[in-house]
């Protein structure tokens, strides 16, 4: 038996696999994308390009990546702060940069152990490395047409996870093959068209960015598409019949692609949120990937789910924070719209 997939298994990985680490396949995709600013305001990623172009700047005499995959479906959401709110799945539970990683770090420190004389790093979205290629290479998937790594056995709601070494592996040479067929179905349900292309993603106009990562406003064009997402979409991989046929038929759970809240619950959940001060905020969202946004922006956010479901009676709460510099814009548009 392997050493090193004894050490993955023990430690409960189940889908890996091993690639040497040269410039990725899609280094040209990933620039022409940037050209083309499909990036928005996320310019960490022009800054990371040259070491993504170079693994070896990350991990020198870096040989090898052991890649592999962790399921996030269903959410371990038990003490999850939000009910109501629409979440995406991989937010619904515990920050997987912190218990993921930790995971990593240990497989990464079991491998030291066993080879002193090798070097380990392991990472898991933290670092300029583009993952998705990483797990195409190591045959763990094919990139779906909604720009994810799906799996055939697996679907696609997992993390990606990579550890670099010195070691000399012995690469997966089996591909995935590209499962999508005619299916358009991810394409044809985002309700914002951030899809342009097959396999190519503009998150100038993609709810996950503007929920997450934008530090600005959503151009009002937008702001009626976004379907009551507070943190996060997962349409584009929940109509997927690749997540369907294993998580429903297999695990009996639904992956409905649109659900209606109960609107008083969540009513109270977005008061709570507009009158929260940022260390409440901060305290409640500790521990989540809900930190990943400032308290200003999950004011953002709920002001734009309450505009969703045209919740009036929040309006005085939405009135209070045309005063604060980074809302006043919505905080107008919003009382408008109500
Ligand atoms: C920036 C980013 C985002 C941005 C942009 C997403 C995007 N599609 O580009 C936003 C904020 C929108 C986002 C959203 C989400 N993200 Co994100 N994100 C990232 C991040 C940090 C970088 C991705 C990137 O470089 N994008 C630029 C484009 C050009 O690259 P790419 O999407 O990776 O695409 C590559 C492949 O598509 C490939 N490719 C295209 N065609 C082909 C064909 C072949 C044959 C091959 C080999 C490759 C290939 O080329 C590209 C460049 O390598 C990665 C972590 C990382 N370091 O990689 C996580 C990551 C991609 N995100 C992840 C997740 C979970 C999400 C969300 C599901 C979260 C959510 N529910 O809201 C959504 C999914 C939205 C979607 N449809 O992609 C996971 C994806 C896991 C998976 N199964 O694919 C990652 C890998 C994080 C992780 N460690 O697990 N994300
Ligand atoms: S995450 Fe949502 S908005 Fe972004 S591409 Fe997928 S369906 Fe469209
Ligand atoms: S929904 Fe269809 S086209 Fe989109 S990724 Fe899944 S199989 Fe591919």
């Amino acid at each position: 038996m392997n050493p090193v997939e004894d050490i993955l298994k023990n430690a409960g990985i189940e889908h890996f696999g091993f690639v040497t680490l040269e410039r990725p396949l899609t280094m040209d995709y990933y620039k022409s994308w940037l050209q083309k600013n499909y990036h928005a305001d996320m310019t960490y990623l022009e800054r990371h390009s040259e070491q993504k172009e170079n693994p070896q700047k990350l991990l020198p005499h870096a040989h090898s990546a052991i890649v592999v995959t962790q399921s996030y479906f269903p959410p371990n959401s038990s003490n999850f702060p939000l009910k109501k709110a629409r979440v995406a799945l991989y937010a619904r539970q515990a920050d997987y940069h912190d218990w993921f990683q930790e995971k990593l770090n240990l497989i990464a420190q079991n491998l030291k152990n066993l080879f002193p004389q090798e070097e380990f790093i392991a990472f898991t979205d933290s670092k300029p490395v583009l993952e998705r290629d990483l797990a195409v290479r190591a045959g763990l998937g094919w990139v779906g047409k909604n720009t994810c790594v799906i799996s055939e056995q697996r679907g696609s709601l997992f993390f990606i996870g990579e550890i670099y070494t010195t070691l000399k592996l012995k690469v997966s040479l089996e591909v995935a093959p590209d499962r999508c067929g005619t299916c358009t179905r991810c394409i044809d349900i985002c309700p914002t068209q951030a899809l342009v292309e097959p396999r190519i993603l503009d998150a100038n106009k993609c709810i996950s960015y503007w929920t997450i990562e934008a530090k600005t406003n959503p151009p009002q064009a937008l702001r009626n598409k976004l379907e009551g997402w507070y943190f996060g979409c997962d349409l584009c991989q929940t109509v997927c019949p690749w997540n369907q046929k294993i998580y429903k038929t297999e695990m009996q759970q639904e992956l409905a692609p649109a659900t209606i809240p109960d609107l008083d619950l969540l009513k109270d959940e977005l008061k709570w949120i507009l009158t929260a001060t940022p260390d409440q905020l901060k305290m409640a969202f500790a521990g989540t990937p809900l930190l990943r946004a400032k308290p200003w922006a999950h004011k953002r956010n709920a002001i734009l789910v309450a505009v969703h479901y045209n919740m009036r009676s929040l309006k005085p709460l939405i009135q209070f924070l045309k005063e604060q510099e980074e809302l006043s814009e919505i905080a107008h548009w919003a009382i408008k719209q109500l």
